[in-house]
């Protein structure tokens, strides 16, 4: 297909609430959106990458740096027919995940209008519905956040993940675990553990937690694998999986036994299905996280967590947790049962609201191929 010009996008957008994790507060989000016109189509892509390089090496502004100088010009040069072909023509290019995943992903959007299918049962979705949870921050008080499992739980969300670090751990357990005994109940350290508190990580066990996410260092498998031995909890890595290789040394280390797959951290929808599929040969479950993305983010990850090894509940919740007004309609919304319905429309099945993104734009740059006279 013939790529006639990539529109990059700064815009900026505030939380309904803060978020908290181990590595600091996130008040707002500052979003890179990649806008791929081919064909008479239209294809989105959000970058998740977050203002600070915290969760990760990549910031917006690394993104920006490298999406506007490098890969929108490769994408203009080359005629890709396909999604699937941004590892190739990204090849030269070193890391840079979320931002590859962003135009990787606009294109896998464009390709399902032309074929006019959904984007989910282009990846490869099997799922009508899929099974959600809530990620809960670190709040001021431990009443604040009971408050907020409460609130999350009659809303019919199936799962709930605490944000945990040291000194925000047992207690928090102990409290919900006391009035909810039997929900599914998670924790995400955001590899905030050393090796001096391993006492303390098998001491977590006692809370029953469905999976404890990334407890020690962001680039570790052989650390988990030695804690995986000494705990029941299962131990779930979100920021040690970059790609479909990390997984496969991570299981056979047995240094997880759950994966969290994030489109963005692992380079788009090409590795991701490769993580998939690699998981559920090995018998390993796997279930869709979150980076605070917008409706467009989001709707890629509702795709993806329509392929059938996602049988755990993921972090895609509804646009209201997140935005008071979201960018697409309609907005994303979450059933008393908690779950959201995959939608069957051609592409993404969420139309961008662009009225809203202008007005939320703070910068903008058009590349466009070269016109030969
Ligand atoms: O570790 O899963 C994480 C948000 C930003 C960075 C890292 C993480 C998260 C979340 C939020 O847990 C998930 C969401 O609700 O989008
Ligand atoms: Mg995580």
């Amino acid at each position: 297909m013939k790529i006639d010009a990539v529109v990059l996008r700064e815009l900026q957008m505030e939380l309904v609430t803060p978020f908290e994790t181990s590595f600091g507060m996130t008040t707002h989000r500052r979003v890179m959106l990649v806008e791929v016109r081919a064909e008479g189509l239209v294809g989105w892509g959000e970058c998740v990458a977050g203002e600070h390089p915290w969760y990760s090496e990549e910031s917006i502004d690394t993104a920006w740096q490298v999406g506007r100088h490098e890969l929108a010009r490769l994408l203009l040069d080359a005629d890709p027919e396909h999604g699937g072909q941004c590892h190739e023509i990204f090849r030269q290019i070193r890391g840079n995940r979320m931002c590859k995943a962003a135009f990787e992903n606009a294109l896998w959007d464009v390709q399902a209008q032309a074929e006019g299918v959904s984007l989910a049962s282009l990846l490869g979705g099997t799922r009508a519905t899929i099974p959600c949870g809530v990620s809960l921050g670190i709040t001021p008080t431990l009443e604040q956040l009971l408050e907020r499992v409460e609130t999350a739980l009659a809303a019919g969300y199936q799962r709930i993940k605490v944000k945990c670090r040291p000194g925000w751990d047992t207690d928090v357990f102990a409290a919900i675990r006391m009035r909810w005994p039997r929900i599914q109940l998670t924790a995400d350290a955001n590899a905030s553990y050393r090796l001096k508190d391993m006492d303390l990580l098998a001491s977590f066990d006692h809370y029953e937690l469905a999976m404890l996410e990334q407890p020690l260092w962001s680039d570790d498998f052989y650390f988990h694998s030695m804690l995986q031995k000494q705990i029941e909890t299962k131990i779930c890595l979100d920021e040690s999986i970059r790609n479909r290789r990390d997984a496969l040394a991570a299981i056979e280390m047995d240094s997880c036994r759950v994966i969290n797959i994030k489109v963005g951290r692992v380079g788009g929808f090409t590795e991701a299905i490769g993580i998939h599929n690699a998981a559920m040969e090995r018998g390993i479950p796997v279930w869709c996280g979150g980076m605070l993305e917008t409706g467009i983010g989001r709707s890629h990850n509702i795709a993806l967590a329509s392929l059938p090894n996602f049988s755990l509940p993921g972090d895609v919740s509804a646009s209201s947790r997140y935005w008071k007004d979201d960018i697409v309609e309609p907005e994303i919304t979450v059933s008393a049962h908690g779950e959201i319905t995959v939608p069957t429309a051609a592409g993404r099945g969420y139309a961008v609201r662009e009225d809203l993104v202008e007005r939320l734009c703070v910068r903008r740059e058009d590349v466009r191929a070269f016109v030969l006279a």
